[in-house]
């Protein structure tokens, strides 16, 4: 008797191994999937398939007869169902493969697929919703338009947009003042942003617009709000608590825009985001823009907005795209988010670097067109 176990990407390479070295008797004892070994990313790390297999004829029989029992039959019958599904897949995919071997790149899709995957994943874009992405242009592109690389890259664009929302400029209803608060943890550029709304609405639009900071902890950023506000020649209070920011948001009442700058300590401190959450969260209607920077690694976005969730935003508002070196964590974060995206910040200059997210915009941050 002998037992070995046979490793291989896929079933078919896996019962062939076992055929080759134990013969067409030999059976098979389990079969298993393990977490993919290989280096790099997504279809090189697929799982592979580990086939335990046996080999004496009588040690065979004795299995099939006495010490399987029908449970166990069943489940490894039922088991092998996605198996053999998988298995015809492969079938058809390999017939494909001998008439037209040039067309094939990793994982069988088309190597325009593929390659538009690979991208993705340098740009930073996780594995599963790259797969999706590639997946749906598989399922959706006709067969004799894969060979167009453009109108691959194009339908996949296509996708991404379906997936991600962007918001709009700060769109002011007649006759009502509209309140925008900047919240995100610090040194993500919500001073900055709050001057380059503040210039762009008071010198190019017009509007009369105030500036209420909850900024106490440091006042070197109430003074930073300050001189853009001497700048721009418009109003800027600070405010301490719930109550001091409902009066001088109704003292304001002449403006058509309030933005308010919130403190950018503590974003790590539960307190500080509830007590943030109870100054903003009261009866006067304000629109909420998380602001993340694009410099920052998924992960951590992760965290920051998993940590600023119970206040709930209305966006997200991406800065310092200038100095991102990829930009896969915007799409990442904002379909795991559900967000709309308001708007990008692209670099220092106020009031200059600022643009209203658009989806073109943000895919094309991703996958080059
Ligand atoms: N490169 C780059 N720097 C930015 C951008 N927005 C803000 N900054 C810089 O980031 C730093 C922190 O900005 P600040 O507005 O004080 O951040 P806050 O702590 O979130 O209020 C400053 O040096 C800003 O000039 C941007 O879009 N691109
Ligand atoms: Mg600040």
């Amino acid at each position: 008797m002998q037992i070995k176990k046979f490793r291989a990407i896929d079933m078919p390479g896996a019962l062939k191994l076992v055929k080759d070295e134990l013969g067409p008797d030999a059976v098979i004892l389990s079969t298993r999937k393990i977490k993919g070994e290989g280096r790099g990313y997504g279809l090189f790390g697929r799982p592979i398939i580990e086939l335990t297999a046996a080999s004496d004829d009588r040690y065979a029989e004795g299995i099939r007869k006495d010490k399987v029992s029908p449970d166990i039959a069943l489940n490894f019958s039922t088991a092998l169902n996605p198996v053999l599904e998988e298995i015809a897949g492969l079938k058809e995919i390999m017939a494909l493969f001998m008439k037209q071997p040039d067309r094939f790149g990793i994982g069988g899709f088309h190597k325009n697929i593929s390659a538009i995957y690979q991208e993705m994943i340098a740009n930073g874009v996780k594995d599963g919703i790259a797969l999706k992405l590639i997946e749906e242009a598989n399922k959706g592109i006709p067969e004799e338009k894969l060979e167009r690389e453009g109108y691959v890259r194009s339908f996949i664009t296509d996708v991404m947009m379906k997936l991600i929302k962007v918001g709009e400029d700060i769109r002011f209803e007649k006759g009502k003042q509209k309140i925008a608060a900047l919240i995100g943890p610090t040194g993500v550029g919500k001073t900055t942003t709050i001057a380059k709304l503040a210039a762009e609405y008071v010198l190019l639009r017009k509007r009369k617009v105030a500036l209420i900071t909850i900024d106490t902890y440091r006042i070197a950023a109430v003074e930073q709000l300050k001189i853009y506000a001497d700048i721009i020649g418009i109003p800027v209070y600070v405010v301490l608590s719930a109550a001091e920011l409902r009066k001088t948001i109704e003292s304001s009442r002449d403006k058509d825009l309030i933005l308010i700058d919130t403190p950018g300590r503590g974003q790590r401190d539960k307190s500080r985001v509830s007590e943030l959450m109870n100054l903003l969260g009261g009866e006067i209607p304000i629109e909420k823009h998380l602001v993340l920077s694009a410099t920052t690694k998924d992960e951590g976005l992760a965290e920051i907005i998993e940590r600023f969730a119970p206040i709930s935003v209305d966006s997200l508002l991406f800065t310092k795209i200038d100095e991102g070196v990829s930009f896969g964590t915007i799409l990442n974060q904002s379909i795991h988010s559900r967000k709309p995206i308001s708007y990008l910040t692209t670099g220092q200059r106020v009031p200059e670097d600022i643009e209203v997210a658009t989806l073109s915009r943000v895919v094309n941050l991703i996958l080059k067109n």
